[in-house]
């Protein structure tokens, strides 16, 4: 390990992976009650770090469940049919045969939901030899490093956001794209579940009191702009927020468990493993209205 260990936490081991957001953490079995001394230094990671890659982990769909419990109340997928056993653990699997990834373009989960998921926890059951990693973005600096004229106009504008059907997948239904691509995820019909939503592009993190660019691939234009109107914005916020000096990059290991706040991120899963299998298991805990 390179970096330096961060030597505010007393019951974790910290360490940064790159400049702008992305850390390790070692010394925590999270299979175990976790202390609420140590449940406290994690939150203050995530919050630092925005993305906490938890390592050497050995967990039963029943004990991660519990920790992200440990959370809020667990966020369920309006159009992914969760595990068998467990409704509330999506199983994100790809196989050698499968062309598509789920994931794989920039985006923040559930942007679509009034209420979109304050965090994503992605528990790694098998990874391929090489690839599969997951990108990170650190939506805090693609405001901070906006000019000041352009912060006061980005104030104003608010995304409407959209979770089926959307233009970046040419229209097409998660059912249409995901099938025969994906052999391995369901889709389900949402039923009355609200999928279309309205929020404040410039979003304040509700714990740290942060102003953000939120934004992600299920925007299609700004609220009371044309398409043609809104593009050419929605693009610059977008490449201000993939700047590489904004980025970070996890690479996975078997019992790696990756937990980032979905409220100041967006995350891209690499699609650069062609004959491998990889399998994750997922849970999303609930979130609040964004203003
Ligand atoms: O598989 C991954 O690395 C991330 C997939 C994803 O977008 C998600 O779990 O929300
Ligand atoms: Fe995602």
């Amino acid at each position: 390990m390179n970096a330096p260990r961060n030597t505010q936490y007393r019951h974790l081991e910290v360490h940064k992976i790159a400049g702008s957001l992305g850390a390790e953490v070692h010394g925590v079995d999270l299979s175990r009650d976790v202390s609420d001394q140590a449940l406290a230094e994690l939150r203050a990671a995530l919050l630092d770090n925005l993305v906490i890659a938890i390592r050497d982990q050995n967990m039963t769909p029943a004990q991660q469940l519990a920790f992200a419990r440990r959370w809020g109340e667990i966020h369920l997928h309006p159009f992914m049919e969760g595990m068998a056993d467990y409704p509330e653990i999506l199983a994100i699997i790809k196989r050698p045969t499968d062309k598509k990834n789920f994931g794989g373009s920039w985006h923040t989960d559930q942007m679509f939901s009034p209420c979109p998921a304050m965090g994503t926890m992605l528990y790694a059951k098998e990874v391929p030899s090489a690839g599969g990693d997951t990108l990170f973005t650190n939506q805090y600096l693609a405001y901070d490093s906006l000019s000041d004229a352009m912060k006061t106009i980005a104030r104003q504008l608010r995304t409407v956001c959209v979770g089926d059907n959307f233009k970046s997948a040419n229209g097409l239904s998660r059912k249409d794209r995901y099938s025969g691509q994906m052999s391995e995820m369901k889709v389900k019909d949402p039923g009355n579940v609200q999928t279309t939503s309205v929020h404040p592009l410039v979003r304040t993190h509700p714990e740290t009191g942060r102003r953000l660019i939120y934004i992600g691939g299920h925007v299609q234009h700004f609220d009371g702009m044309t398409d043609e109107e809104s593009q050419p914005l929605i693009d610059f916020f977008m490449r201000q927020s993939i700047r590489p000096e904004h980025t970070c990059r996890v690479r996975w290991q078997t019992g790696t468990l990756t937990f980032w706040d979905n409220r100041c991120t967006q995350h891209f899963a690499v699609n650069d493993y062609p004959a491998e299998t990889r399998i994750m298991h997922r849970i999303t805990v609930c979130g609040d209205q964004p203003f």
